[in-house]
Parts: C-alpha cells; structure tokens; sequence
C-alpha cells in the first residue's frame, strides 16, 4: 500500500494479489474518524469511525460497521456508484484500488488505519472453517510524513 496527499485528499493506492476478480470482493478502509486515537469496532454518531467498504465493482455500501478483527458487517442495501475509490483487476498482479479520501472532511489527528481485503468469491468456493478468505492489518500509516 502507498499513502500520498494529492490536492488535500489522502491518496491510497492497494495493490492485493487476487487470482480472481468478482463484483462482490472489497477492500475495507477504517479511520480514527472520531479523533480518539484508535480504531473502535462499533459506531454510534455520525462522526465515528465507520468503514469505507470499496466493492471491486466501483461501488460503496454504506453505512457499514467494523464488528471485530476481520470482518465489516454491511446493511442489507444496495450498493451504489463509490465517490471514494475505483478499482481495476489486472490477471497477473490483481487488484489495484485506487482510493481518495477528503482530509479537510476527516480531520485526522492519528494515523492509525485498518485495512481488510475480502476475498469473496474464495468465500463462496471454500466457506470457513479451513480457508482464510480475509485479511485484515492495522498500522499507522505516517501522516505526518506526506505533509
Ligand atoms: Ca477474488
Ligand atoms: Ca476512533
């Protein structure tokens, strides 16, 4: 994953290594919305720290809530055409996710981030247990240095 600031919006480019693209595989991005320092699994305001989740498809869901480690729970709508990112899957490297997020509407004051890729069509192939279709890590992604 690569960070940058271009025109005051957080510039995310993932790169994850699938063999195989569906509509229904995402990448989740969550951020300390809510100024606390960290990530928190559940939301209650408007301000907390609700999951982007960034469908292959271009699409959104929204809103969408980190319920533990690994997995975004998502409400039952339909998706729709995603202003935060868009995506391109290239059959010898993958996916590229190309995300650009608002830095003035975040205001983040910590850096910290946890990103999940799911795998969804090796979900549906391979339902748990025994196959991992999800990955999921959490970092601080150094926002001080892109300033
Ligand atoms: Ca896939
Ligand atoms: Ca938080």
């Amino acid at each position: 994953m690569t960070f940058e600031i271009v025109d005051e919006k957080l510039s995310i480019i993932a790169k994850v290594n699938d063999n195989e693209p569906s509509p229904h595989d995402w990448l989740g991005v969550v951020l300390d919305r809510n100024h606390n320092g960290k990530i928190d699994r559940q939301w209650e305001n408007e301000g907390d720290d609700k999951p982007y989740v960034l469908n292959a498809a271009n699409t959104t869901i929204e809103p969408a809530i980190l319920v533990d480690n690994l997995d975004v729970a998502v409400p039952r709508k339909l998706p729709v055409p995603s202003p935060y990112h868009t995506c391109t899957f290239d059959p010898q490297t993958g996916y590229t996710f190309n995300v650009s997020l608002s830095l003035q509407k975040l205001a983040l004051t910590s850096d910290v981030i946890h990103v999940i890729f799911c795998d969804f069509d090796a979900l549906i192939l391979h339902p748990p247990p025994g196959y991992v279709h999800a990955v999921y890590v959490e970092f601080c992604f150094g926002l001080d240095e892109l300033k």
